[in-house]
């Protein structure tokens, strides 16, 4: 039956209810599988199943589906197919001014999108970077004098399926090829780093939010993309535990480069259609199985991927470690409702997520961390998202 769902929504010809009925479905029962004790099948059946696991990791459309497959695969512990990454990037830069309607950047959800098309790529450092669909949500901090309002992502963008991991962060601080001076500058794979993420494949942490900057800029270069951080040449004053001098950046989103999502895209990719507390629902006893906190973690991150993704195929979005956001923490803006970036400036950055260390209520879709950008400590960590394309 599975067989024929691919088959019939790779005709392109269901209404997008339908799809989407199908999409979850899918991804359901891909996650479902995985859950299964694999001695109970016979082997026949096992290796039946396996290959429709691996057709749904390959081909289905949507991230949800693809990352629940992958999931499902792993718990089986069998070999991923390997995803060939995109070919090339944009042959030919877009302007900052490039519109909205652009269709030839393949970063763009809809250039090339037909019968069969994917809304996710692997890019060639094997970062899997899944579609986020435009949509609102209701922000509520929780707090009591809160107001409760409903913000709009307009534009679909793309979120890497799980956090940066040490491996990468390491490649990138070790890159003999990229200039020095945009590098990180005291983060080094000490004793500290490996003892909270033992293996490379996990999360890297201990990483400030002018780190997670640079390594969007080396990651935009490597691909062959627009750099989205530019420093100002202005500098701005900080006086926390020392005092400190902070260079200025601009995110420009008209790039078609790596960045941090913003506080907003987050919550909304991180709540994937959800109203409740967390993705999937409001019993923070299931968190078990959705995230590393206080309760599963024994102390330390974890590879990502190893829990169950949300609906959006992001995995980790519910603890292992804290996630800089883009944006300046401040008070919301409940005046600007469509793609909030957050103030213009300020002295702390966001945080999301929350982290191993945490309990349930900081891992909560709609909680709300921060810090100074400078601030570095063993929890966080930082995941890329990039802009379809223009502004
Ligand atoms: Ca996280």
């Amino acid at each position: 039956m599975l067989e024929s769902t691919l088959q019939r929504d790779a005709s392109g010809d269901e209404p997008d209810t339908l799809k989407r009925e199908l999409q979850q479905l899918r991804s359901g029962v891909a996650a479902a599988l995985g859950t299964l004790p694999v001695a109970s099948i016979s082997s026949d059946t096992r290796d039946a199943l396996a290959d429709v696991l691996r057709e749904l990791y390959t081909a289905a459309p949507d991230g949800g589906t693809h990352s629940a497959a992958a999931w499902a695969l792993r718990q089986w512990k069998r070999e991923l197919p390997v995803i060939e990454p995109t070919p090339t990037p944009h042959p030919q830069p877009l302007s900052p001014q490039a519109g909205r309607g652009e269709t030839k950047n393949p970063l763009s959800p809809s250039a090339g999108r037909g019968a069969g098309v994917r809304g996710w790529f692997v890019n060639r450092l094997g970062m899997t970077m899944l579609e986020v669909p435009p949509g609102k949500f209701t922000r509520n901090d929780d707090e009591p004098d809160a107001k409760p309002h409903e913000v709009t992502i307009t534009r679909p963008f793309y979120l890497c399926d799980r956090e940066v991991s040490l491996d990468l962060f390491t490649q990138f601080a070790n890159d003999p090829d990229y200039p020095a001076a945009e590098k990180p500058k005291d983060w080094k794979l000490e004793d500290y780093t490996k003892q909270f993420s033992p293996t490379g494949d996990c999360p890297v942490q201990s990483v400030v939010w002018f780190d997670a900057v640079l390594f969007c800029n080396w990651l935009s270069w490597k691909e062959g993309r627009q750099a989205c951080y530019q420093r100002t040449g202005e500098k701005m004053k900080f006086n926390g535990d020392r005092e400190e001098e902070w260079d200025v950046w601009n995110c420009d989103f008209g790039r078609d480069g790596y960045r941090l999502a913003t506080e907003a895209e987050w919550e909304y990719a991180c709540r994937a259609a959800a109203t409740t507390r967390f993705a999937f629902g409001d019993d923070e006893s299931l968190l078990v199985r959705f995230g590393y906190h206080v309760n599963n973690s024994k102390s330390q991150a974890w590879p990502g991927g190893n829990l169950l993704p949300n609906a959006f195929g992001l995995f980790d979005m519910h603890g292992n470690v804290w996630e800089w956001c883009n944006d300046w923490y401040g008070a919301y803006d409940t005046t600007a409702f469509d793609d909030p970036r957050g103030p213009g400036t300020g002295s702390s950055r966001v945080l999301r997520g929350g982290s191993w260390g945490n309990p349930a209520w900081h891992c909560r879709s709609a909680a709300r961390g921060r810090n100074a950008p400078s601030y570095r400590t063993n929890s966080l960590g930082f995941r890329v998202a990039a802009s379809p394309c223009g502004k």
